[in-house]
């Protein structure tokens, strides 16, 4: 199924000249890039964006981590693209990320692991829609689409 999910790539990523070696991956794999920018987060956005650890010990530093420098966020477009990012991105925890992965090749550290990625449907539309405006998010054919996907039915 045809579908979006949102990428950050947290503060760790784009300091450690992370960002473009990220993005690569995902455009390596086929993913397609809808939406793409660099931006300083307020606070009230990233509370919004982590609501659903609001209880945990480890949201406030979160939010402080993602809101102390730039980070990249990106929506990205494909065939499975919710469970192939996360899969992409590897574990939580970097320890018992695989090799290969994002995790498993650049993080050790569970608070910098470097990138987020939606987790479900329902996530991916929520979190879309409070990073990104309609207008910022661009419908386009790429000429090598018809390698990398299988023909519409
Ligand atoms: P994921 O990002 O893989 O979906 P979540 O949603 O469980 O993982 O956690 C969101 C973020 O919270 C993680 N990416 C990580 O930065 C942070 N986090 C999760 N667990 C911990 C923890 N025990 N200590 C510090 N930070 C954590």
């Amino acid at each position: 199924m045809n579908e979006r999910t949102l990428v950050l790539i947290k503060p760790d990523g784009v300091q450690r000249l992370l960002t473009g070696r990220i993005l690569a991956r995902y455009e390596d794999r086929g993913l397609k890039l809808v939406g793409l920018k660099l931006i300083r987060v307020e606070a009230d956005l990233a509370e919004r964006h982590y609501a659903v650890h609001r209880e945990k010990a480890f949201f406030r530093g979160l939010v402080d981590f993602i809101t102390s420098a730039p980070l990249v966020a990106a929506v990205l477009e494909g065939p499975n693209a919710i469970a192939v990012v996360r899969a992409m991105n590897g574990a939580t925890r970097p320890h018992e990320a695989a090799p290969g992965s994002i995790r498993g090749d650049f993080a050790l550290e569970t608070a910098q692991n470097l990138v987020h990625a939606s987790d479900s449907a329902d996530n991916a539309a929520a979190e879309i829609d409070l990073w990104f405006t309609p207008a910022e998010l661009l419908d386009y054919g790429r000429e090598i689409d018809r390698w990398v996907l299988a023909p519409e039915e």
